[in-house]
């Protein structure tokens, strides 16, 4: 009897999935969840001339409150209203033709995660490792190649994919508890089914699913869910400006509009102070944010209501799939300026304590702080974006380490940008980086000179903000004599059976690798509980003579940091510093643990950064 009413049941979910397959291709947003801030969902649904159906559904707390049919007949929108008392569950969604029900569908409305809304997201309290999940580690070699999926394994072939993927992250997610990262930044890993130099994910071919070369989508939440365990929140890198010319869109556009330029490639300036500057011609402003970066990233445009309600909905989604801490969001200023306004504010409705990052590529504080919620720039903009990456901070110190001291060189290229904190409504809430994915390694930047990397970690993990290191820096890595991104973005030692070299067993590295990791780690740990690091007040002294002291302070905790960078070493006098170390009078090396009696004034290393804790 059970068995002839399964057989039963099979029979009609199959010829549900049948008249379904017929006509619905896709429904995006791929499910959604009841007790969402805003109660308003947009579906997007796809299908051969879909638009001659008429949605329906009868369910309690559920309402269609809107149909909209657009110039592609292929789309339908609806727009639904789901009542925060509505039970979670499918609800179906049959689609009519003159009456007579063609196609159905079961929608899935589920149940949040309890504390989901008020989560929180990283801040200065956390260190983030960046890293690129086709280039840290190969884990299951059985995705390295998918037969759909034109852009094959090439592990010798910088632009290749190499086969990194998510278990491989997850293999390793001790290392980076270990280390003493305490969130995780992942380049993009949505599918990108493109035919070549696809490795790096910024070109999305589907915006609800993680690329099966990388894993799944459930793989992707199981691996936010170890690194939580383990304290480690999980960063979703975004792209809101484009999306690979493969794309499923593009060979069904929406809308004549869907696209910038008609969907026509031509070029952004790049010119991103035309944003802002209050001489700007509009045309100018136009040209910067609706420009492609390239002809394989059709460059998307927001200002169609049905395409700006589908980005806002996607990033909502994954921030509830996944259980994100936060986002970074690539190439930010590229969007359109209005839709940025409405993302940002709807991202921060929902999720009123997440963090979130926008990538402002520019080296003026000026240009940078435009985007920060509670700017009020004199145009009138108005921002939700809680932090920026310190981009002018971090070109200052690649330059500035290597500089002879002087008016406006040297360390005091570095404490200058630091002076135009005043720009920013919360400078501790910018991301702090020695280097990224998309520029020369740190190592490389400064010749090769452990003594100057060492500074410059020693300087991004005390200053203010929230630091993120590239994955590799902990190692050395470098990219001598080329700029090649793919160089850039190599394969981390160990991450793959057979390499020789292994970092993460330190089996293979040199003692300059093995130190230099061992010194990050130190700092690290040190970090961890270093109250003054997280949430103390940034007071800086003027660079003199090559010499650049600043203190970080909370009520628990003073820190001293002596940055010297002169060939020779010296002794700080510290009198000039009273009005922070005040009555302490020994400051203890946070590494080495000696003690340095304050009023005698303390002894650095040429080319050294020193951190002291005062008591
Ligand atoms: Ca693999
Ligand atoms: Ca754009």
């Amino acid at each position: 009897m059970l068995s002839k009413w399964l057989a039963a049941l099979f029979l009609a979910v199959c010829s549900t999935h049948a008249v379904a397959a017929d006509r619905i291709e896709r429904v995006e947003p791929v499910s959604w969840w009841v007790g969402m801030q805003d109660p308003r969902l947009q579906l997007m649904v796809h299908g051969n001339r879909i638009t001659e159906l008429e949605p329906t559904l009868d369910h309690p707390g559920v309402k269609i409150t809107g149909v909209h049919r657009v110039a592609n007949p292929n789309y339908l929108f609806v727009d639904l209203e789901i009542a925060p008392e509505t039970r979670p569950g499918p609800v179906r969604i049959d689609f009519s033709k003159g009456g007579r029900k063609v196609a159905r569908r079961d929608y899935l409305l589920q149940a949040r995660e309890p504390g989901s809304a008020q989560r929180r997201g990283f801040g200065p309290q956390d260190v983030i490792y960046l890293l690129m999940p086709d280039r840290f580690a190969n884990a299951d070699p059985a995705n390295d190649v998918v037969p759909s999926m034109q852009d094959g394994l090439a592990r010798s072939k910088p632009l290749g994919r190499h086969g990194g993927d998510l278990q491989g992250i997850a293999k390793h997610l001790d290392y980076i508890a270990g280390m003493g990262f305490t969130q995780l930044w992942l380049n993009p890993v949505l599918e990108n089914a493109q035919p070549d130099a696809s490795y790096h994910g910024y070109a999305i071919t589907d915006f609800y699913r993680v690329d099966p070369r990388l894993g799944s989508n459930e793989g992707f939440r199981q691996l936010a869910r170890d690194a939580r365990e383990r304290d480690i929140g999980m960063i979703m890198d975004v792209v809101l400006n484009h999306i690979g010319s493969s794309h499923w869109w593009m060979r069904d556009l929406p809308a004549p509009d869907w696209i910038n330029y008609g969907g026509k490639f031509t070029a952004t300036h790049h010119v991103r102070e035309s944003l802002q500057d209050p001489h700007g011609a509009e045309a100018d402003r136009r040209s910067f944010a609706d420009g492609w970066f390239v002809e394989t990233m059709p460059d998307l445009n927001q200002r169609n209501p049905f395409l700006a309600t589908y980005l806002i909905q996607n990033t909502l989604w994954w921030i509830e799939y996944a259980g994100l801490s936060g986002l970074r969001v690539d190439t930010y200023p590229y969007s359109d300026r209005a839709f940025l306004t409405e993302w940002s504010r709807r991202v921060m409705q929902e999720f009123p304590n997440l963090n979130v990052v926008g990538e402002e590529w520019s080296g003026s504080p000026v240009t940078v702080s435009y985007w920060q919620r509670g700017r009020k720039p004199a145009d009138g903009y108005v921002s939700y974006l809680p932090g920026l990456f310190d981009f002018p901070l971090q070109e200052a110190v690649s330059q500035g380490l290597l500089e002879k001291e002087g008016w406006g060189t040297g360390l005091r290229r570095i404490y200058r940008v630091l002076a135009a904190d005043g720009l920013y409504p919360d400078p501790y809430n910018l991301v702090v980086f020695p280097d990224n994915h998309d520029v020369s390694r740190l190592y490389t930047v400064l010749g090769e000179r452990e003594d100057l990397t060492r500074m410059a970690i020693a300087f991004f993990l005390t200053i203010r903000g929230i630091p993120q290191l590239f994955y590799g820096t902990e190692i050395l890595m470098n990219n001598p004599g080329t700029e090649d991104h793919g160089v850039i973005r190599s394969d981390f030692p160990g991450g793959w059976p057979g390499d020789v070299k292994n970092a993460f067993t330190g089996a293979g590295l040199s003692a300059a690798e093995r130190s230099m990791q061992e010194y990050m780690r130190q700092l690290l740990q040190w970090r961890r509980g270093a109250s003054a690091v997280h949430g103390g007040k940034l007071t800086q002294f003027a660079p003199m003579d090559g010499v650049y002291v600043y203190f970080r302070r909370d009520a628990a905790q003073t820190v001293m940091v002596i940055l010297n960078n002169n060939d020779q070493g010296t002794t700080v006098d510290t009198q000039r510093f009273a009005e922070v170390i005040g009555n302490a009078t020994t400051g203890t090396d946070v590494l080495s643990r000696q003690a340095h009696e304050l009023e005698k004034g303390v002894a650095v290393p040429a080319r050294s950064a020193t951190i002291l804790e005062l008591t």
